[in-house]
């Protein structure tokens, strides 16, 4: 079978086929690096989300419905094994479509194999409990699957996302409806196609490009679709949530953060130093997890400050294919963003170091050079907001209730990051953190398809990745048997 990897990709996936939208119209791709148009999407409508709902409705009365949990973990690692093989040209297709440096996008698109590979591992270890009960009688608990799945996804780990959301959906046999972004559709119509080699039955997996206001809304209020998984905006959650409400169904939200990275003076330095800027600065900033606030003790603070600024001195944004330290920004709305935060920050605060933009970089293209800002007040905007590109701000801090409380004194709560050597500072800061992880010692947050992620406050609710990802693409069923 030959895979169709190209950037005009203008059919929906529905049942299986490739099907034209209600409207006929397209949604241009562009390359972020140059700024070129390279191709197009189906923008699709409400009619083709209520097509997409139905074939998944039909998948679970049907083919997909009848699988076994070791049949559906089967299908699910031969779809890993397939994007393994095709891993390059997935990554050369991401690579394009969203700006990612192409060691980066290599890096999604291995990720994406392991999660297939991990949920279709994991498909048949999903197991119940029995309870003690009265005397004579039997109670256990079945897990079983929601029915129809939405995922509404964005544009900055598009394959990682996807992967962690649809594998663990469809591990527990949920049949699935999943909005992509609009500036990143390839590469899950790629996997699409990827699916159907894999021998996942037609309406198991649906996908319908588009606007989130027309596709992300129908679908998210849909009355026929029983859980809805979204990464991206608080506001777009919130929208979301409210969405979903009308037909009282979970929601799992993962709204991104503004995780603190925390240095205190009896940390291992040299360990934690290439760790401080790479935890900001992949996918230009434009992650979820990145580790944009820098808190540092006051006996390390200059030593830390001017090493972290000889990093950025040296960064060069360039476009994708050259795989330099950053690529641009996905779009020319994300870097107006940034660059109206960076201007605040010029304004009110002291500029540490800037990198660069590579000179044969597209003027087109979506460049923004990445700038640290030290001595930052915790409350400033730029300590406080997301602004999901590349710039971090330093910040100094006396003792370990002054790092908690800067620490937590933002709306978001999804990772933090702590490096000391003193084994009770590594457990009270793990316990006091107000975030869904934490790192000790470490930070990769990107990494490990096996932990549990997700996060408290505005950065969401709800756990995707891991075994715990399964629990929440499934529903509980408690049965009471009574002895005759
Ligand atoms: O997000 P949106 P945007 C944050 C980040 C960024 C900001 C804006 O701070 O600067 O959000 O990015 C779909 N109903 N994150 O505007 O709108 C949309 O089509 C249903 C954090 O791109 O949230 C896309 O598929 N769906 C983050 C998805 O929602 C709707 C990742 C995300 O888009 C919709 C991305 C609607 N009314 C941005 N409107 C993270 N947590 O990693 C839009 N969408």
């Amino acid at each position: 079978m030959t895979i169709h990897f190209g950037f005009e990709r203008t059919k929906l996936f529905i049942g299986g086929a490739w099907c034209d939208s209600a409207s006929h119209e397209t949604i241009d791709v562009e390359d972020p690096s140059t700024g070129e148009r390279i191709g197009r999407i189906a923008r699709g409508t409400e009619r083709d989300v209520d097509a997409a709902v139905a074939a998944a409705q039909a998948a679970l009365i049907g083919e997909w419905g009848a699988k076994s949990a070791t049949e559906r973990g089967r299908i699910l690692t031969r779809l890993g094994a397939l994007v393994e093989a095709n891993v390059e040209r997935l990554a050369e297709l991401e690579s394009r479509d969203v700006g990612k440096p192409l060691n980066q996008a290599r890096n999604d698109a291995k990720a994406l194999a392991r999660y297939f590979e991990f949920y279709g591992g994991s498909a048949d270890k999903v197991t119940g409990e029995t309870i003690p009960y009265q005397e004579g009688s039997t109670v256990l608990t079945l897990r079983e699957p929601h029915g129809v799945t939405a995922h509404v996804i964005p544009w900055n780990y598009p394959m990682q996302i996807l992967g962690r959301s649809v594998g663990a959906a469809l591990a527990m046999g949920n049949a699935c409806v999943l909005k992509p972004a609009e500036d990143a559709s390839l590469s899950a119509l790629a996997i699409a196609e990827l699916s159907l080699e894999a021998g996942l039955p037609a309406g198991a997996l649906n996908i319908v490009t588009g606007y989130g206001h027309d596709v992300g809304a129908a679908l998210s209020a849909h009355p026929h679709v029983h859980h809805v998984s979204f990464t991206g905006s608080v506001g777009t959650g919130r929208r979301i949530q409210e969405a979903a409400a009308a037909n009282v169904v979970p929601v799992t939200l993962e709204l991104g953060g503004k995780s603190p990275h925390i240095v205190f003076d009896d940390c291992d330095l040299e360990a934690a130093l290439p760790t401080l800027v790479g935890a900001c600065l992949q996918a230009a900033g434009q992650t979820c997890s990145a580790a944009s606030r820098v808190l540092v003790q006051r006996g390390l603070y200059t030593e830390v400050k001017e090493r972290m600024a000889e990093v950025y001195r040296g960064l060069v944004a360039g476009p994708a294919s050259q795989s330099r330290d950053l690529g641009p920004l996905v779009s020319a709305k994300q870097k107006r963003l940034v660059i109206e935060f960076i201007a605040k920050g010029r304004e009110d605060l002291t500029v540490a170091a800037e990198g660069s933009i590579a000179e044969d970089a597209p003027s087109a293209g979506h460049y923004v050079a990445p700038i640290l800002f030290a001595d930052v007040p915790p409350d400033h905007r730029l300590a406080q907001e997301e602004i999901f590109g590349p710039v971090q701000v330093l910040i100094p801090f006396d003792d370990e209730a002054d790092a908690i409380r800067i620490a937590n004194g933002t709306e978001y709560g999804l990772v933090a990051g702590v490096w000391t050597e003193n084994g009770g500072r590594q457990m009270r800061l793990a316990r006091a953190l107000h975030c869904g992880q934490v790192f000790i010692n470490n930070y990769g947050a990107g990494g490990g398809v096996e932990l549990p992620f997700g996060g408290v406050g505005k950065s969401g609710h709800g756990r995707e990745k891991g075994f715990e990802a399964l629990y929440g693409f499934s529903r509980l069923k408690t049965i009471s048997i009574k002895h005759g």
